[in-house]
């Protein structure tokens, strides 16, 4: 059977090999990467590293692969957002799964594990700031998925039809769809001392989270609807960014990923943690320790 070659307007190259975006060469990636979305959280990470390998950054993509205790890892951010989500898993895929020389598929499949660790609004009574949480099922409300032909297989279809309801969705906000984190990984790296459930990850931090400040929203009791939702045990816990995409291109892709995240903003109690920048360290030392 033929290869398919894909041509250079897709499959994006620099002059010096690497590729388009994240400025990384196939040999520059390890096979567990932490995702973080703001660039300067990529040296909190690899500030825990034994030994630093290589160091690129490009727009708000900034890598560092390095060792840790043994383990090659590759600490990159994704700045904010699903659609650069789209972006970051793409090209990580192409880089651990395309012959940049024959621009083919390889023959056989790399396997990649992705842990993002990111920040947080805390929907539910148990969720303060400072509360670690772990995205089982991720809501996405941003659509990235719906472009992709596998978008049914990979979204919780049940799921997805008993939110729409409970919430009396408006479709004018676009078509959720719900992905699931890599289990083996939500039970490694979440252990007994992350909250699990659904994260819901919104393709914008004021009006899609609920935040109203000049302007009026399409449902203004959303949030009321979404924090009473509840799926087999699972409830609602945070509003994130990027869980969804994450989770769904790593499903459709075949690599292993989820999300954590620590909360700075407790939605109910209306109250905000801006100093956190120190505090997130706990939670990447978990996650390094454990990927
Ligand atoms: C919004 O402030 C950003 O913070 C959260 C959201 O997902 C969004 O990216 O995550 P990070 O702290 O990882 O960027
Ligand atoms: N990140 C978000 O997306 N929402 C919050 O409320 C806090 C951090």
């Amino acid at each position: 059977m033929t290869k398919t070659i894909f041509p250079d307007s897709e499959l994006v190259i620099n002059s010096d090999g690497s590729i388009f975006h994240l400025h990384l060469k196939p040999e520059q990636l390890a096979d567990k990467v932490i995702l973080v979305g703001d660039p300067g959280r990529v040296n909190l990470v690899a500030s825990h590293f034994d030994t630093k390998e290589c160091e690129t950054s490009n727009r708000e993509f900034h890598t560092i692969t390095g060792y840790y205790k043994g383990k090659r890892i590759t600490a990159l951010s994704t700045g904010i957002g699903c659609d650069n989500i789209d972006i970051v898993m793409n090209e990580l895929d192409a880089l651990a799964n395309i012959d940049f020389s024959s621009r083919t598929e390889k023959s056989a499949h790399r396997t990649l594990t992705l842990v993002r660790v990111g920040t947080c609004g805390g929907l539910q009574p148990n969720t303060p700031t400072g509360t670690y949480i772990a995205s089982v099922k991720s809501i996405g409300f941003d659509g990235l998925l719906n472009f992709y032909a596998g978008r049914d297989e990979a979204s919780d279809l049940q799921l997805e039809k008993a939110f729409k309801e409970h919430v009396g969705w408006n479709l004018k906000m676009g078509n959720p769809y719900v992905a699931t984190a890599d289990p083996q990984l939500i039970n490694t790296i979440a252990a007994n001392d992350m909250v699990k459930g659904i994260t819901i990850a919104c393709g914008g931090f004021f009006g899609p989270q609920g935040r109203r400040l000049r302007l009026p929203l399409m449902v203004p009791d959303l949030n009321e609807k979404i924090e009473s939702f509840e799926y087999n045990g699972l409830k609602v816990n945070n509003f994130e960014m990027e869980s969804s995409a994450l989770a769904g291109l790593a499903t459709l892709m075949g690599h292993k990923a989820m999300t954590c995240c620590m909360v700075i903003a407790n939605r109910r109690a209306k109250k905000m943690e801006t100093n956190y920048k120190g505090d997130i360290d706990g939670l990447i030392t978990l996650v390094l320790d454990r990927i």
